[in-house]
C-alpha cells in the first residue's frame, strides 16, 4: 500500500490517501490498494469508525484520466466496476464512514465521498461532478447518489454544468455537514467518530442499516417486502426499523443504556455486546 497510510488511533481508523503525483486520481492499482486497507479495516473488530481523507491539497481529484483516455466501451465497463464497487462496499460497511474532504473532490472522488455516511471538509474543499467538461459521465454512482443527497435541481445544475463548489455552498445545499480550518480537519473528524464511539456500536451499526434501507442503499433481501415495487413502501421502511430496532433489546448494551440513565449513571461504558 504504496499510496496510502492507514492508521489507528484509538477505534477509529484513518485511511489517508496520498498519491500526490496525481493528486489521489483514481486508477485500477489505486483502487487495488484502497480495497486492501480496507480489507483490514473489516478484519479488525476493534474498529468502530473509518476517516478517509486526503494528504496535501487534494482528497481525490476523480478518475485518472490518464489511465481512462484511450479506453473502450468494454474496457471502462469493465474498470468501472472496480470504483462503482469500491463505492458500494464503503456504502454497505456496518461501521460509520466519514469523509474528511481536505481539497479537490472532482469527479470519482466526489463519487467516493457520497458513498460514505458523513462528509465533512476544509474551508478550502472544492467539490463536483466535471465529467461533462471531458465529453463523460459519471460511472461510479455520481449521477444517483448527489441527487438523493442534494435534491434534483441542483444535482442536475452541478452535473450538466461541471461546476464545483466550495465548501460555504456544499454546506447550505447538504452535500456536507461541517466545515473547519484545513489544519483542523483531521482533527475534528476524530472527535466525531468519538462521539460516534462512546454509543453502543450495535446500535449505531443498526441505525446505519436502517438508515440506508430508508434511503435505498440497503439490499432488497434485507426485507421481505410487502410490496411488488422496486423501492420500498413507508410500511416497508418503518417495519424494516422495528425489525431492526427489537433485536437491540436483547443486548447487554439495552440494559447498560437505559439502566445507567434510570440509575443516573455520567459515563456509561457500553460492551457492545
Ligand atoms: N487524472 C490524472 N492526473 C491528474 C488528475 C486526474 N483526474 N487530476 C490531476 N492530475 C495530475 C495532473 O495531470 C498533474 O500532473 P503533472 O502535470 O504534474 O504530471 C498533477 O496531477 C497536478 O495537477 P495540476 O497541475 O492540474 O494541479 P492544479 O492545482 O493546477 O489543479 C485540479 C488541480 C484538481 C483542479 C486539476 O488537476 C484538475 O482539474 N484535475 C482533473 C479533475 C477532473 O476533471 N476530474 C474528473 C476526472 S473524470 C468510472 C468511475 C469514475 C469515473 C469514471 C468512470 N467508472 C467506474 C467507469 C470518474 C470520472 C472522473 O473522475
Amino acid at each position: 500500500m504504496a499510496n496510502i497510510v492507514l492508521k489507528k488511533i484509538g477505534h477509529t481508523a484513518v485511511l489517508t490517501l496520498n498519491k500526490k503525483s496525481t493528486m489521489n486520481a483514481l486508477c485500477a492499482e489505486f483502487l487495488a490498494e484502497i480495497n486492501e486497507a480496507l480489507d483490514s479495516v473489516e478484519a479488525d473488530e476493534d474498529i468502530y469508525t473509518l476517516i478517509i481523507t486526503g494528504s496535501g491539497k487534494s482528497f481525490v481529484a476523480g478518475a485518472d484520466i490518464d489511465e481512462m483516455v484511450d479506453m473502450t466501451p468494454q474496457q471502462i465497463l469493465e474498470w468501472s466496476g472496480l470504483g462503482s464497487g469500491l463505492n458500494l462496499r464503503l456504502e454497505k460497511m456496518p461501521i460509520p464512514v466519514i469523509a474528511a474532504i481536505n481539497g479537490y473532490a472532482l469527479g470519482g472522488g466526489l463519487e467516493l465521498a457520497l458513498a460514505c455516511d458523513i462528509r465533512i471538509a476544509s474551508e478550502n474543499a472544492r467539490m463536483g461532478l466535471p465529467e461533462v467538461k471531458l465529453g463523460v459521465i459519471c460511472g461510479a454512482g455520481g449521477t444517483q447518489r448527489l441527487p438523493d443527497i442534494v435534491g434534483e435541481s441542483i444535482a442536475k445544475e452541478m452535473i450538466f454544468t461541471g461546476r464545483s463548489v466550495n465548501a460555504e455552498e456544499a454546506l447550505k445545499i447538504g452535500l456536507i455537514s461541517k466545515v473547519f480550518p484545513q489544519d483542523k480537519l483531521l482533527e475534528e473528524a476524530l472527535n466525531l467518530a468519538l462521539s460516534i464511539e462512546k454509543n453502543g456500536q450495535l446500535a449505531v451499526r443498526a441505525a446505519k442499516k436502517a438508515v440506508n434501507f430508508g434511503i435505498g442503499k440497503a439490499q432488497a433481501s434485507d426485507i421481505e417486502m410487502s410490496t411488488s415495487e422496486n423501492l420500498p413502501s413507508i410500511e416497508d421502511r418503518c417495519l424494516f426499523e422495528r425489525e431492526t430496532f427489537a433485536p437491540l433489546f436483547d443486548t447487554e448494551d439495552q440494559k447498560i443504556g437505559m439502566g445507567g440513565f434510570l440509575r443516573k449513571e455520567k459515563d456509561i461504558k457500553f460492551k457492545n455486546k
